[in-house]
């Protein structure tokens, strides 16, 4: 088993990536891959920065609510203009201040997973004092309950309750082999001339390939061309998946708890998490033993065994929990005792361990399947080996985007805001089994 890093540091190392990347308001993800502020980064930057600075993690929250839209979607990306040349699409592509619903600060049109309001009543619990003096769950909730309201309203394209991704950023795995098929339906050939300012700070052979990159430009023309409007318009990607919206039932779970410390009914919210993890069920694959993603344009489900069906084990109450333990135990994921949790079945043909979100372990997917193993009691010694092994990684590499879940060589960029905020949150979250 490896040996836990020194606290002191853990702390020291990981807090000076995060101050290294704050930039006056929010956190970069990393200042040179991503240079502006990620939605879905913010809300796993907040649940460490909690433990280190209560007013920063509020502040972090209320900044990715500031690009709000009026429809209540928060957009996956706010972007620093100063920096348009240093990632592409850049605020020039979107041109969303040309949009009435569109907020005063430039954003792109697409989302990411809705982790904040989890996020936000967590920085809440860890210092309620210092919640309480700046009145933040107040302030933030009517905003989190416009963001939920936009997905239950405009995101619902399957008709079940679940709300789908318009475009593989919106889930977050961006290439992942989950969204491979209905990608083969999408001309990689958009308007855009493409730049890759990416591949300055990752191999090539860690990122998307030039082809998947011309499917994302063109899906991304697409949805910005009908006005990054849901309700018209027609779009040619739309899946539902089951990471997004276990997210969406954990955050509903904690709109509940926000809402009862208000002094609000929290019914509501209790009804909707428990709506989104049955209708979750419809995503169980009984073959794999865990949840996948449905094509919403041809009904059928995309039977591969990635991370992202695994991370419903956050949600208690659970349908099909004791069949994603098995295969979580099993030999795609970590049956071979691999340093974290791969993104995608080890056995699989075309799984890559050093291919981003096709086999890579990322350190969010990791928390997310140690706070799994909690929420349902199960495995403790393995919860345990997996939050040490995270903690030595995340600072004997100098906080990599992800690993090889075998040797633990680190990818992407380094310096990374997330893997920094929950080694930090572990060490102070994790308790050793007896
Ligand atoms: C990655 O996605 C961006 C697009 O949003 C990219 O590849 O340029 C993903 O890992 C995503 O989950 C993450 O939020 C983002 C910033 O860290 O990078």
């Amino acid at each position: 088993m490896t040996a836990l890093p020194d606290p002191a540091a853990l702390t020291s190392a990981a807090v000076s990536v995060l101050k290294r990347n704050w930039a006056g308001s929010h956190t970069l993800p990393a200042s040179g891959l991503y240079p502006h502020q990620w939605s879905w980064d913010s809300g796993f930057i907040a649940l460490g920065l909690r433990h280190v600075d209560a007013d920063r993690a509020q502040q972090e929250l209320e900044s990715i609510l500031n690009g709000q839209w009026e429809d209540g979607r928060l957009p996956q990306i706010i972007y620093d203009v100063t920096r348009d040349d240093d990632y592409s699409p850049g605020a020039s592509f979107w041109r969303s201040n040309d949009l009435p619903a569109a907020p005063l600060v430039p954003t792109t049109g697409l989302i990411q997973p809705p982790n904040h309001a989890w996020a936000a009543w967590e920085v809440h619990r860890t210092n309620p004092d210092a919640s309480e003096r700046n009145g933040f769950l107040a302030r933030v909730y009517p905003r989190l309950v416009a963001w939920h309201e936009y997905l239950l309203v405009r995101r619902n394209r399957g008709g079940n309750g679940l709300a789908s991704v318009v475009h593989p950023w919106e889930s977050g795995m961006d290439n992942s082999p989950l969204w491979d098929e209905a990608l083969a339906r999408i001309p990689d050939t958009p308007q855009h001339v493409i730049r890759r300012p990416d591949l300055a700070h990752a191999g090539a052979g860690e990122r998307p390939s030039t082809k998947e990159y011309g499917r994302y430009f063109w899906l991304a023309e697409q949805y910005r061309d009908h006005g990054c409007n849901d309700l018209e318009g027609e779009d040619s990607f739309v899946l539902e998946d089951p990471t997004f919206n276990a997210l969406w039932a954990r955050s509903e779970l904690a709109l509940a708890d926000i809402a009862r410390s208000l002094g609000l009914s929290p019914i509501s919210h209790e009804q909707r998490a428990q709506e989104l993890t049955s209708a979750l069920e419809s995503l169980y694959d009984a073959d794999l033993g865990l949840y996948v993603a449905r094509d919403v344009t041809t009904g059928s489900l995309v039977r591969k065994a990635t991370i992202s069906g695994i991370i419903p084990l956050i949600l208690p109450g659970l349908g099909q929990a004791p069949a994603v333990l098995e295969a979580l135990m099993g030999p795609g994921f970590l049956g071979s005792s691999p340093h974290m949790v791969p993104s995608y079945d080890m056995r699989a043909g075309d799984f890559e361990p050093a291919q981003y979100w096709r086999g890579p372990a990322w350190f969010n997917m990791t928390w997310l399947v140690i706070l799994g193993l909690r929420v349902h009691g199960a495995h403790d010694d393995e919860a345990h080996r997996l939050a040490m092994n995270l903690q030595s990684l995340a600072l004997a590499h100098d906080f990599p985007e992800y690993v090889d879940p075998v040797t633990g060589a680190p990818h992407g960029t380094r310096n990374f805001s997330w893997t920094a905020a929950l080694a930090l949150d572990l060490m102070h979250t994790e308790v050793a089994p007896l």
